[in-house]
């Protein structure tokens, strides 16, 4: 295939080898309907290279035994390589200290650990918890838990036009009744990238803690928790190139500290008698029973993978990709771009007059392209632009221009069916 622009020289700013790249994810390489497999459903879950299906295979394979517990040599070396990835989970976010690590199922189960334990312990009645519009359904549903439970107020922070941030209103809702402010650093049906250092700043003025739902950021973006100062951040292994069922929380050495512990069993405990329990130290308090153990070595793959390749050529890789995509896009008839903010990240969601965004799935699919569609999760963005869903084709830095031309060659296909 080639791309229906030329791209001049001087748009040719990074140094990725995709199709070198591309080799090392298998599931790349199928027919689906009998046409070659367009991945553009990363912000759902995105594909996993060899290294890290190695990683599980070889776990399985030669070390699977449980871990801090046994004495025995499989034991201990699956301890040390679960351990290790705790340590890159560390550098890949510049985590000050390894015990600020939690490992969790992904990003839902790392927001309801904190609403759960941080939240029910320091929101109380006529307090408030400050979020956005933007925010996936994992950032809302657990704060209204804890506000219904709590009889909190949940504050949302409205989004302009193109879904970014108001920022005067943001502030505006920032008060002293304010006890956390929870917020995506990258929304997943817009793409907006929000202001989350100014964010931190403004809240730590009024001593307020901030979560960042690291979800769709991470695989996008170099994550650096010091610089940010926030005091939670989350992300989900599957979204980076590794596997389901894990995630990571990072927390802030003091406020985990004083929180009590999340779910009670093995691993949390330094003491068990039936008048009294004493808990672990950071971070197993956090992690009760058996983890998902392959799932963390071979997450551990997945944050070497990327690594290596490097977040600012996967960003400025992607940055290009967006641009043509948007361009591509945005000259289709009847085609409206829902979300365009200035700071965006590579999220394409979109609505067509006249065609469902399920038909044009479902019409994609037939060539081979994967899109999703639908609220995604995010049901007040849907309310905010008045449409019942929209169809995203979210990118990743193995996905192509070529790729794009596909698509949107799918888009006039079903504007043909659909005579719109
Ligand atoms: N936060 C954001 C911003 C997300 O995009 C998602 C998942 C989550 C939280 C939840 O992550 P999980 O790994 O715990 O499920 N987003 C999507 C999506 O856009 N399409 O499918 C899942």
């Amino acid at each position: 295939m080639k791309a229906i622009r030329e791209v001049s020289a001087s748009e040719k700013q990074t140094h990725l080898d995709v199709n070198k790249i591309r080799e090392d994810f298998p599931i790349l390489k199928q027919s689906v309907h009998g046409k070659p497999l367009i991945y553009l459903d990363n912000a759902a879950t995105s594909q996993k290279p060899r290294t890290v299906i190695e990683a599980t295979t070889h776990y399985y394979s030669s070390d699977n035994s449980n871990i801090h517990r046994g004495v025995h040599a499989l034991s201990e070396r699956a301890t040390k390589e679960y351990e290790e990835a705790r340590l890159k989970a560390q550098r890949f976010i510049n985590a000050p200290h390894a015990h600020e690590i939690v490992f969790v199922r992904g990003t839902t189960e790392a927001i309801n650990l904190v609403m759960s334990s941080y939240g029910r312990a320091n929101v109380g009645e006529g307090d408030e918890v400050l979020i956005t519009t933007m925010e996936h359904h994992s950032n809302i549903v657990p704060w209204q838990i804890l506000c219904e439970e709590k009889r909190a107020r949940l504050r949302v922070a409205p989004i302009n036009d193109d879904g970014e941030l108001i920022w005067d209103e943001f502030e505006k809702s920032l008060s002293e009744k304010t006890r956390i402010v929870a917020v995506a650093h990258v929304a997943n049906s817009l793409g907006t990238i929000n202001p989350v250092s100014k964010i931190v700043e403004a809240a730590h003025r009024r001593g307020v803690p901030v979560l960042i739902d690291g979800a769709q950021a991470a695989p996008h973006l170099k994550i650096d928790v010091q610089q940010l100062d926030c005091d939670f951040y989350t992300l989900s292994g599957h979204k980076l190139f590794g596997p389901t069922g894990i995630g990571v929380l990072y927390g802030k050495t003091a406020l985990l500290d004083a929180m009590p512990p999340y779910e009670g069993g093995g691993d949390m405990i330094a003491s068990v008698t039936f008048e009294k329990t004493t808990y672990n130290v950071l971070p197993h308090k956090f992690e009760a029973g058996t983890p998902n153990i392959a799932g963390t070595i071979a997450f551990g793959a997945a944050i070497d993978y990327v690594s290596e390749i490097g977040l600012d050529e996967i960003a400025s890789y992607e940055h290009e990709l967006l641009a043509y995509g948007t361009e591509a896009l945005s000259i289709i008839p009847g085609l409206r771009l829902i979300g365009t903010a200035k700071e965006k990240a590579s999220v394409l969601s979109f609505i067509i007059e006249g065609i469902h965004p399920h038909d044009i799935g479902t019409i994609l699919d037939r060539e081979g392209i994967a899109i999703r569609t639908g609220h995604h999760c995010a049901m007040p963005v849907m309310d905010r632009f008045g449409v019942p869903a929209t169809s995203r084709a979210s990118l990743a830095f193995y996905n192509t221009k070529e790729e794009i031309d596909a698509l949107v060659a799918g888009i006039y296909k079903a504007k043909e069916v659909f005579h719109s």
